[in-house]
């Protein structure tokens, strides 16, 4: 059944300087199986977020206290979230059972999320296809929406959700996207322009087997699960296994951790179907991979510090865009490259797009800042939705009239 997290805590640590923040990686390998960071260490000014089972939080509370490291806690009691977030989505399961609809103000499994995409595809067979593009680690379909009105082999636009498969917010976001996206046609007058022109790629789970075992046993796994003879530890990270930059900074060659980049660049049969996909397709125009938390808009690079060549004009569209979100609901965005912004972080989605020649690349941090982090309360889902949708839009616009 699923793992239990009574009494673990999410800890945020201030770091007052340099020196404070090398403090927090080294707990990392202090405890490499035991720490789980939420917010790595980045910058002193950034907070850092870490998971702390009950067992051992007596142990790091005392090291950050012996070391003048200052923190607050941010979740008093995973558990208790946990269960209130299967209580409601098994309260919406009856009630969508008993209307047949289905919900987007609710979180799904990998089946119900599947079995959705097959009615939705059939319900706006005009404007939406179903394409496989590969088979994950444990042989599950990778599927991408494809929301055309014609021709051939169009300029597109890709969004992926849920590489990270505890990111929920991501995948419900992708949902409630592909479903506005067909709304729209014919009444946004925009997104009517853009659907005349280009295709929208949209693969909604791209770890399905990360996200399969979220709900089956363990909640809060960010990984892939593949696995290799010799190996103790499961699973790739698979914003770490892209050839750009891969095994640089902000990745790990221990198969253990959380940020593991794997054995060599696309090892993982859910990076390479991405790869083949859009390599094959060679009319990719802009490419957006969702993450959550910490309300960030980003373009590469994650692997360097060094501003890429568009770097005026990917800043200016970021901020456009997290102007257009701030107005649906007021929620404050950061913006910037990778590096700069968040942390460096190497062999990532964006870093490979923006250097195989896709010049709009962008990856967000989706809701919250901290509050609720990967828990955050489905209430919470169509709001996020519809401003990240605008931010999306502003985008989109921007790829139409720059082709
Ligand atoms: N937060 C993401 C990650 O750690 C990115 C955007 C670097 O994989």
């Amino acid at each position: 059944g699923q793992m239990n997290f009574t009494g673990d805590q999410v800890l945020r640590v201030l770091a007052k300087n340099d020196k404070q923040l090398s403090l927090l990686r080294d707990l990392e390998g202090l405890k490499p199986l035991k720490v789980d960071f939420w917010r790595g260490p980045a910058r002193p000014s950034l907070p850092v977020d870490m998971r702390v089972p009950y067992s051992e939080l007596k142990d790091v509370k005392e090291y950050l206290e012996s070391h003048g490291l200052a923190y607050s806690i941010m979740i008093k009691d995973i558990q208790v979230l946990l269960d209130q977030e299967r209580e409601a989505m098994a309260k919406s399961r009856r009630l969508e059972r008993s209307t047949s609809s289905f919900s987007y103000s609710s979180y799904h499994t990998l089946e119900e999320i599947y079995s959705w995409i097959d009615s939705f595809v059939t319900e706006h067979a005009n404007i939406v296809s179903k394409i496989q593009i590969g088979q994950s680690f444990e042989n599950r379909s990778i599927l991408v929406l494809k929301f055309s009105t014609g021709g051939f082999q169009r300029q597109a636009i890709w969004i992926d959700t849920g590489i990270h498969s505890r990111e929920w917010i991501t995948h419900a976001t992708g949902i409630w996207t592909a479903d506005k996206i067909v709304s729209e046609y014919g009444k946004d007058c925009i997104l009517t322009n853009i659907l005349d022109t280009m295709d929208i790629f949209l693969e909604i789970v791209s770890n399905p087997d990360g996200f399969a075992f979220t709900h089956s046993m363990n909640r809060l796994w960010r990984k892939n699960k593949s696995s290799r003879p010799g190996v103790a530890c499961i699973g790739v990270d698979l914003n770490r296994n892209w050839k750009s930059g891969f095994g640089g900074n902000g990745s790990n060659d221990n198969p253990c951790s959380e940020t593991y980049h794997g054995p060599y660049p696309h090892s993982e049969p859910e990076v390479s179907a991405i790869v083949k996909f859009i390599t094959d397709h060679r009319n990719i125009k802009a490419l957006i991979s969702i993450h959550s938390y910490s309300q960030m808009l980003m373009y590469p690079y994650g692997y360097s510090l060094e501003p890429v060549s568009s770097k005026e004009e990917l800043c200016n569209l970021s901020k456009s865009a997290a102007q257009a979100l701030y107005k649906v609901h007021g929620m404050q965005y950061t913006y910037g490259s990778i590096s700069t912004t968040l942390y460096m972080a190497s062999g990532v989605t964006v870093d490979w797009a923006y250097d195989s020649g896709i010049k709009y690349s962008f990856s967000f941090e989706l809701r919250d800042t901290g509050q609720y982090g990967f828990l955050l309360p489905a209430t919470q889902i169509i709001p996020t939705a519809q401003e990240t949708w605008m931010a999306i839009r502003t985008i989109m616009i921007h790829t139409l009239n720059h082709p």
